[in-house]
């Protein structure tokens, strides 16, 4: 199968298969491309002197031409069509929600908790030596069962809606072997949605050089079994453990 091409990392996302199947048509289209131009090349260098100026070369202008503007145009429209499916689509209403913070040199990952919805955040609280590396604001009722944890877990089959976020500069926040990838940008809120369907432990990696510790930039992604998942939520709620690292 085409998800399984030797230089990807497995794919445990449902819409993975989509994307190393575009990646696959693509990369097969221009090597084919690559060989044909240099055999005719090749071929075009003990042509040129038999032929001379017949107004039937004319045809050796248009018919690449033409080959190739198809092509693009058919790689331009399937691309466009397969982000538009992945990218333009908002995550559905039951989505999971999960807060993703970059910032120099790694990643925060906040769970609403039982209200399902998060607590407010204010700059002026970001104290990370003080144990608030992200300034949630302990007066906001719903701060309170919030969970902060510096890997993702995420139950398998369940759609999770992610909010990203950056507290300095640029990061890229990326998990190859689910098939996302999104820039964390100061000051916005960058949302990115995808089904993880199959259970494993997936390296998250920031793919913005952010500064010197860009390389160290690493956690992973866990994806459990939805009981596994609410065992986690349980284990990690505020009123037990207080926020996790
Ligand atoms: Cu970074």
């Amino acid at each position: 199968m085409t998800d399984h091409i030797w230089w990807m990392p497995p794919n445990g996302a449902l819409h993975g298969a989509a994307i190393d199947h575009l990646m696959w048509w693509n990369l097969t289209a221009l090597t084919t491309l690559f060989l044909l131009a240099h055999i005719f090349l090749i071929a075009a260098l003990f042509r040129t002197r038999k032929s001379g100026n017949d107004l039937s070369q004319l045809r050796w202008k248009f018919l690449p031409l033409a080959g190739l503007t198809l092509l693009y145009a058919w790689m331009a429209i399937s691309a466009q069509k397969l982000w538009a499916t992945i990218r333009f689509q908002g995550a559905a209403p039951n989505a999971l929600q999960v807060e993703i913070t970059g910032e120099q040199f790694q990643w925060y990952f906040r769970y609403p908790g039982a209200d399902a919805t998060f607590g407010l955040t204010r700059p002026e609280l970001i104290n990370a030596p003080a144990g608030n590396p992200l300034g949630v604001d302990r007066t906001d009722e719903h701060s309170a069962d919030d969970i902060i944890s510096s890997i993702l877990i995420l139950p398998a089959g369940h759609e999770v809606d992610l909010g990203i976020r950056s507290i300095d500069v640029i990061h890229g926040f990326f998990i190859p072997g689910m098939r996302v990838k999104q820039n964390a940008v100061p000051g916005m809120e960058m949302h990115i949605h995808f089904t993880p369907d199959t259970p494993g432990d997936y390296p998250i990696l920031c793919s913005q050089v952010c500064g010197s510790g860009h390389a160290r930039m690493q956690t992973h992604l866990q994806v459990v079994s939805e009981n596994e998942y609410e065992i986690w939520l349980k284990k990690h709620a505020p009123e037990h453990l207080g926020a996790t690292k």
